[in-house]
């Protein structure tokens, strides 16, 4: 099996009940790229990437489909292999896993299709048929914040993250502090997200004035070199979100024990063949470790959820989808959705959902 062709789409993602809000970015709406791939014997594979705006990491939907029309003619007449298509992209465009991550996963659901087998089973095979959620609040006042958390810790959602200003050090305490009046002894577990928002000085601060709560903190501080600094100053685990950009970085991260764990991003590191490497490693190494992405459709919820059914469960901290916060679907079908804080696997070859591609319109690109 060979591909034929490739166009790529755009498609509007809008926030419902927006601005979502994080210490780093202010959106709205997303802008949704999507990859349809066509092989000589009919079978269609897609893929998506979906920054979550241009500020949240070096990453933004323009730069996406630039990188893709330079990527995508060399991949005509290519057999439809992930690892070799990687390297492929690689010889093509330096960086922009983001972007390779679109290609990466359509390659991976022509492939399942064409194998009649789903992606989990591609990438090593299925640990569990229904994996575990968590909720990601953005930032808001305290008691906003708390009573967001009541209602998901009823909702059946094990794990809860919340999101910092990291202007207010203060109202990031009340915040931390109220939401855990709302969810202690419910067995919910907290993961307190700064988006790279706070010095180090207010990330010290946080973990010393809260150190009978048992959060996780993640990403709190900008760079690498911030989170080095806090490490043996802070009471609580550390875990890696925007600076885990690539394989060798999470290699580096682990080997000199500077987290306890990580937020990853399916399409940041570059998509499902890179996913299973990361998951692999952190196996190694007793890592836990997410599997999401920052935004996106159907397409990327099904590309998360079939990664994480292969992660050894007690190392699976969850698989956060835009989908609660996503105005309409564009999937024909159920497509992926949370029900009790939870997830079932797609069934169906391949990532197991269709989109509605009437809803794209034309193709922005066709090659
Ligand atoms: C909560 N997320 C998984 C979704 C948002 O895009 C940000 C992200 C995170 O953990 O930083
Ligand atoms: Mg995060």
């Amino acid at each position: 099996m060979k591909i034929k062709s490739v166009e790529i789409f755009r498609h509007d993602l809008p926030v419902k009940g927006g601005p979502y809000k994080m210490a780093n970015a202010e959106v709205w709406s997303l802008q949704t790229t999507l990859v349809k791939l066509i092989a000589d014997n009919g079978h269609i594979g897609w893929g998506e990437t979906c920054p979550v705006g241009p500020t949240y990491a070096e990453a933004h939907s323009g730069g996406a489909q630039a990188a893709l029309q330079q990527i995508a003619p060399a991949l005509i007449g290519q057999d439809v292999r992930p690892l070799t298509i990687g390297r492929l992209m690689n010889g093509q465009l330096n960086g922009h896993n983001y972007a390779k991550a679109a290609i990466d996963i359509a390659v991976h659901d022509l492939l399942g299709k064409h194998l009649g087998l789903r992606v989990a089973d591609l990438l090593g095979g299925v640990a569990a048929e229904r994996v575990p959620s968590y909720y990601a609040t953005g930032v808001g006042a305290p008691e906003e914040i708390a009573s967001i958390a009541a209602e998901k810790r009823d909702e059946g959602y094990p794990r809860l993250q919340i999101k910092m200003s990291g202007k207010d050090v203060e109202r990031d305490i009340e915040t931390i502090r109220r939401v855990w009046d709302k969810i202690a002894g419910s067995g919910m577990r907290l993961a307190v997200d700064g988006n790279r928002g706070w010095t180090t000085r207010d990330a010290l601060r946080v973990s010393r004035e809260c150190p009978d709560i048992p959060f996780i903190l993640e990403q709190p501080c900008n760079r690498i070199e911030d989170l080095e600094k806090i490490r043996p100053q802070i009471h609580h685990g550390l875990y890696m979100d925007e600076n885990g950009v690539d394989l060798a970085t999470v290699i580096r991260a682990a080997g000199r024990g500077l987290v306890d764990g990580f937020g990853m991003k399916v399409t940041r590191i570059g998509g499902l063949q890179q996913m299973t490497a990361f998951r692999d490693i952190c196996e190694a190494v007793s890592l836990p470790h997410t599997c999401d992405d920052a935004w996106g459709g159907d397409i990327i919820a099904a590309a998360c959820t079939h990664v994480a059914a292969t992660v050894k469960p007690s190392l699976l901290e969850g698989v956060w989808l835009a989908e609660p916060m996503i105005e309409g679907s564009y999937s024909i079908g159920e497509g992926v959705r949370i029900r009790d804080g939870h997830i079932a696997l797609p069934q169906g070859p391949g990532l197991g959902v269709e989109p509605d591609e009437t809803l794209f319109g034309t193709a922005i690109a066709t090659f």
